[in-house]
């Protein structure tokens, strides 16, 4: 049986906090539960899913590095680096795989600093003010990216 496209999901700084403070903003669902979301809906869209969060910058642009060889799409929720890192920007760029950032929280409703992101320049499409729902469209919508690439 061929191998499941793998779909690496990427969560940056703070993401660890989810369901503890701030959830108005974020929701109550903590990192664990997301990622038990994206696992069940990977599995029904016939993805492998390596779900992943860090708060340093570095580990995630080696991470994104890596993609390149090892997944076949990124799912990204960058958190604040979005707003501040060309770094990641350059790294998502040179993939050359489809990349879908992701925000818990509709950035464009909140403080200005939130409205921009380097990240999106490197983006396929973006999802954002969903909550943890938003990931599993991500999911869903990378299924139909990855299966289109390789149908093309
Ligand atoms: O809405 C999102 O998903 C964000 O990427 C979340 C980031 C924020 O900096 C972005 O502007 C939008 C924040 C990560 C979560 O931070 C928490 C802080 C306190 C408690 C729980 C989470």
């Amino acid at each position: 049986m061929a191998k499941s496209p793998k779909v690496l999901i990427l969560n940056g700084p703070n993401l660890n906090m989810l369901g503890v403070r701030e959830t108005a903003i974020y929701g109550t669902q903590t990192l664990t539960d997301i990622e038990r979301l994206c696992l069940r809906k990977a599995k029904d869209v016939g993805l492998a899913a390596d779900f992943r969060q860090s708060n340093m910058e570095g580990e995630l642009v080696t991470w994104v590095q890596e993609a390149r060889i090892k997944s076949d799409g990124i799912i990204i929720n960058p958190g604040a680096y979005g707003h501040t890192s060309i770094a990641l920007l350059d790294a998502l760029r040179m993939t050359g795989k489809p990349v879908i950032e992701l925000h818990l929280s509709n950035i464009h409703r909140r403080e200005e600093f939130r409205h921009h992101t380097y990240t999106s320049q490197a983006a396929t499409g973006i999802i954002c003010g969903l909550g943890a729902h938003g990931y599993v469209l991500a999911v869903e919508a990378m299924a139909e990216l990855i299966n289109k690439k390789d149908s093309a």
